[in-house]
């Protein structure tokens, strides 16, 4: 890039087309010029050059055929999956020096900082598609490490659909928007993704995840991660560990509710990604942790599952994390383009000290991401791309190529080489000490053999895990889960397709099958026979969501309904409990300007009543007089407004003189339900929703 600040920066002349220009001289001084892309002072930017002034346009206008032609090109591919992300900058801080495990240099010197870069995204819909689809979330992170990059590209949820890469193009085939229609967007519920499904049992554990709440995060802030495969750590010795990797938001693992997501589609597009951008630029950091669940081949075999398969996951119970370090983003891209649509994150990338283990996912992985990129970068030298490429200093012999921004000098471009000797550059060389290894015995174990296409015979048992998640949720969760079923099924056309996904889910449980055929209407059928007979498992609690709340409103959002008349005092006192306990108030009112308060004064209003739905808020409180509760019982989006709340759950704070406008909606008096003369009160309920309400609400069947 050209440092314009060596070049002449006068702005030229100019006339009345020069809008950028200031008429201060030292702003004028700082403002560049603009240029076309070979450096040409550009004079005129709102007119094209014509043959008189209503004549044709005149094919030598360069300025504005390089403009029209950059932008025809504007566009690269999307991600075939995880299209729609968003991503942030931050640094990853390890704890203590991990030598015994690894010799990975980001792990050695507690309290160093290693830079990343996050990237969070759905997986089904396009670049432009919503934010809160029942989806999975990407969980991708890039670690600038001094010996490389290695990027952990993991998901929210610790399982995967299937066991071997090869079924990967058809599992999403099946899930995107159908082929001949072009829909759905963004969401499994439709004939293709079930029919798919309902045939693969290898599907099922991570179709339970999928149908809970996991797949409707409240915040990307507030989504774990998981590398999902077994990896392994590599000692100096040469020797290795098995290890899984999960991350753990700091501001506590949180979902929204079904009908919560669905009018978030439509009450704001971008919800996750302005969530994520608007704390960052506030300065409110998310926080993961990053912990190791770390063990041995020994282990690995005491297990009635295997480690290689993508399907399933170790219990916290059976194998506590450990906790190494913590990740923060505290900053935003400058440029979502450069940053975020054209950063590429390769499990391949690994570190010496990381190795790989023989999940026949993760293998099939290791070659689709970099094959990928140059598909959608379009050149093989998409890591000078300034976001993708080392932090630390990179040099081999790889030259030319599209998009070429390196200038190596000499004639050092093979190796071996004796130029040196000769006293000339002779390039890099090999580092057989520091350099990457691959582990030691990994290869002794498993990878000899006859040429087999088969799946182990310990990958055959698809539902005694599946039925452990299940039993480890609470009831409110598992009543979600059955929904869950019930809507995506009845979207299903394919008559034999419900029937077949209930027979499969028959080996989950009997009583879940029950629920989701009696929610669709159809009679129970034979369960469909298993690849394996499944086994008890004992349930894991630390896989409930609800049963681990964090009860908090940091991160959380607080909307306030005034009108005219509303307590000047009260909106007062409750704006600073609510700051004071890190959440964030956000004001709505009938109209954003000239709002009088009961002392006179305008209030500040942050969002107008019908485009501030109650959906975007963790809790409310509506503040109304008399007079105004009067209007607005009368008005439909504010009866809406606590109408949702109250079915969403959310703590509802309100004056006396607005208890007929929670009346009108439904909302009726609970622990959720507070009168916001306590404001003290009212800030600790909002910190959490209020699942007893549910069972008032809806059948939980
Ligand atoms: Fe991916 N996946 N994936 N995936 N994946 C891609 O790479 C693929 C899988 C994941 O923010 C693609 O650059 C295959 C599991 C994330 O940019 C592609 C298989 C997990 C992201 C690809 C899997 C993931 C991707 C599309 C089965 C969780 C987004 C664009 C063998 C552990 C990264 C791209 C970002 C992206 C292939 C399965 C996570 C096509 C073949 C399992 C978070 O290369």
């Amino acid at each position: 890039m050209i440092d314009d600040s060596s070049f002449d920066t006068d702005l030229g002349t100019g006339g009345e087309t020069h809008q950028h220009e200031s008429s201060d001289p030292k702003a004028k001084a700082a403002v560049a010029r603009l240029t076309t892309d070979q450096g040409i002072p550009i004079s005129d930017n709102q007119n094209s050059l014509k043959a008189g002034a209503r004549g044709p346009t005149l094919l030598e206008d360069f300025v504005l055929r390089e403009k029209i032609f950059h932008f025809d090109h504007e566009r690269i591919p999307e991600r075939i999956v995880h299209a729609r992300g968003s991503a942030a900058h931050g640094f990853f801080e390890v704890y203590e020096r991990l030598a015994d495990l690894t010799i990975a240099d980001l792990f050695q010197r507690p309290g160093e900082r290693t830079p990343v870069l996050a990237r969070f995204s759905t997986v089904a819909g396009g670049a432009g598609s919503v934010d809160t689809p029942r989806d999975v979330r990407g969980f991708a992170v890039k670690f600038y490490t001094r010996q490389g990059n290695w990027d952990l590209v993991g998901n929210n949820i610790p399982v995967f659909f299937i066991q071997d890469a090869i079924k990967f193009p058809d599992l999403i085939h099946a899930v995107k928007m159908e082929s001949d229609r072009a829909f759905p967007q963004a969401g499994s519920a439709h004939d293709t993704f079930w029919d798919f499904a309902s045939l693969s049992p290898e599907t099922t554990h991570m179709l339970m995840w999928a149908m809970s709440d996991r797949t409707l995060p409240r915040s990307l802030r507030m989504m774990q991660g998981f590398g999902i495969h077994t990896f392994r750590l590599v000692d100096a010795a040469g020797a290795s560990t098995f290890v899984k990797f999960h991350w753990r938001p700091k501001l506590g693992t949180q979902s929204t509710l079904w009908d919560e997501a669905l009018k978030l589609q439509a009450a704001d597009n971008d919800f996750h990604r302005r969530d994520l951008w608007e704390a960052i630029d506030a300065g409110d950091f998310p926080e993961w942790e990053l912990g190791l669940q770390i063990f041995d081949q020994e282990f690995a075999d005491s297990l009635p599952y295997d480690v290689l398969d993508s399907t399933k996951l170790i219990p916290e119970e059976l194998l506590p994390l450990r906790m190494v370090g913590r990740m923060v983003l505290d900053r935003n891209p400058d440029n979502f383009f450069a940053e975020t649509e054209q950063s590429a994150f390769c499990p391949a990338n690994i570190v010496p000290g990381i190795d790989f283990s023989d999940d026949p996912l993760l293998q099939g992985r290791l070659f689709s991401y970099l094959d990928t990129q140059k598909s959608r970068l379009g050149t093989a030298n998409f890591h000078q791309i300034p976001i993708n490429a080392p932090k630390c200093p990179m040099a081999n012999f790889q030259r030319d190529g599209q998009m070429q921004m390196q200038v190596p000098k000499g004639r050092a471009n093979y190796e071996p080489n004796s130029l040196a000797d000769h006293g000339e550059p002779g390039g890099p060389r090999e580092a057989p000490a520091t350099g990457f290894h691959t582990a030691a015995g990994r290869a002794a174990r498993d990878e000899q053999g006859d040429k087999l296409r088969v799946r182990p015979e310990t990958f055959a048992d698809h539902y005694s895990q599946a039925a452990m998640f299940f039993h480890s949720l609470t009831a409110s969760e598992q009543a979600h889960v059955a929904s869950a079923f019930v809507f995506e099924l009845s979207k299903v056309n394919l008559a034999r397709v419900p029937a077949r996904m209930v027979g499969n889910l028959l080996n989950v449980d009997a009583d879940l099958a029950a629920r989701v055929a009696a929610g669709l209407g159809i009679p129970l059928p034979a369960a469909n026979p298993p690849a394996r007979a499944p086994i008890d498992l004992e349930p894991s609690p630390a896989l409930s969501i609800q049963a681990n709340a964090v009860e908090t409103l940091k991160g959380r959002k607080v909307g306030l309904l005034i009108a005219d008349g509303s307590d000047a005092a009260t909106l007062d006192v409750l704006i600073d409990a609510i700051e004071d306990a890190g959440g964030v108030a956000f004001v709505v009112a009938p109209r954003v300007h000239g709002v009088t308060l009961s002392d006179g004064t305008t209030a500040a209003v942050d969002g107008q009543l019908l485009g501030s739905p109650s959906v975007l808020f963790d809790a409310i409180a509506v503040l109304l007089s008399d007079d105004a509760t009067k209007i607005l019982t009368l008005e439909a989006a504010a009866v809406q407004w606590v109408m949702d709340a109250y079915g969403h759950l959310k703590t509802i704070g309100h004056t006396a003189a607005a208890a007929p406008l929670l009346r009108k909606a439904g909302a009726k008096v609970d622990d959720g339900v507070i009168a916001l003369d306590d404001a003290a009160g009212f800030v600790a309920a909002a910190a959490r929703r209020h699942w007893a309400r549910e069972a008032t609400l809806r059948t939980l069947a």
